[in-house]
């Protein structure tokens, strides 16, 4: 088949519903839940805030528009590899250099939303990874791998999916050898449901946040706050998860999709 031929028929199936388009994002708001960094670690990203310039008013009579008090890691949103200190030093590692074609590629969707139902500080191990390739196959170098843990579900409340008691937050997330294995197969990047790519206890690891580490330090990706990963199928979507152009920015909300073949 041509290129052509793949594109025409991908605009087909678009149109009769034979592929559809999933959105994988959280609401962006005032509301939207936002990482609390211990005082100790480090200063904190602010609540969103939306502000109208005019709404067909005497500011500007014909038009709407707002302006944004807004974190680059807010939301549903990207990590660069500029985000860590691990990946400050690699060519095209910030949101406007990133080349374009890694913000497109197919996703293998590993579902631990059994695991961590009962248990909220579920950490992914090499062997569940190995145990989804036993199932569907090695994962493809230039994928992306996302964690599916139905924590969307929470998004609705910050406490709810903070869920921080006085040990710390806790959330689920892969362990530093899962991102390890991932990253030795090639992959794009890892995503999760999350407020961030590691677990909830993961300040405490060794080295501290190591999804964020070895990721960034191997030039990868993160997505974070993905929605609606149980709407994928564990192998066969393609995600588009392109971060807006922010000149040097470490990362940035993005509307997150997924297409998806309807069975
Ligand atoms: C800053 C410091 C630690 C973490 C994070 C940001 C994130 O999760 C993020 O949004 O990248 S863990
Ligand atoms: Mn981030």
């Amino acid at each position: 088949m041509t290129s052509t031929q793949v594109i025409s028929d991908l605009a087909s199936a678009l149109a009769s519903g034979a592929i559809e388009v999933v959105d994988l994002t959280a609401p962006l708001g005032p509301d939207t839940p936002l990482i609390k960094l211990p005082p100790q670690i480090g200063k904190n990203t602010p609540t969103i805030e939306i502000h109208p310039i005019s709404k067909y008013d005497q500011d500007g009579p014909f038009w709407a528009w707002n302006w944004l008090k807004l974190g680059e890691h807010s939301g549903t949103h990207f990590d660069a590899p500029v985000h860590w200190i691990s990946g400050k030093n690699h060519p095209n590692n910030t949101t406007d250099t990133i080349p374009v074609k890694n913000f497109v590629g197919p996703a293998c969707v590993i579902d631990c939303s059994a695991e961590t139902a009962s248990n909220d500080d579920f950490l992914l191990t090499v062997d569940g990874v190995k145990a989804w390739e036993k199932k569907h196959g090695d994962i493809p170098s230039g994928s992306w791998v996302l964690m599916r843990t139905d924590w969307y579900k929470r998004n609705d409340s910050e406490a709810k999916f903070l869920n921080a008691d006085d040990k710390g937050p806790h959330s689920p997330g892969p362990t530093a050898e899962t991102i390890h294995y991932l990253i030795a197969k090639g992959i794009l990047g890892w995503g999760t449901e999350c407020i961030g790519t590691d677990a909830g206890c993961a300040g405490g690891m060794d080295p501290p946040f190591p999804a964020h580490n070895f990721l960034h330090k191997n030039n990868r990706y993160g997505l974070a706050s993905l929605c609606q990963l149980d709407k994928l199928p564990p192998k066969g979507a393609i995600l588009i998860v392109a971060p807006l152009k922010i000149v040097k920015g470490t990362g940035s909300p993005l509307r997150a999709l997924a297409l998806v073949p309807k069975h």
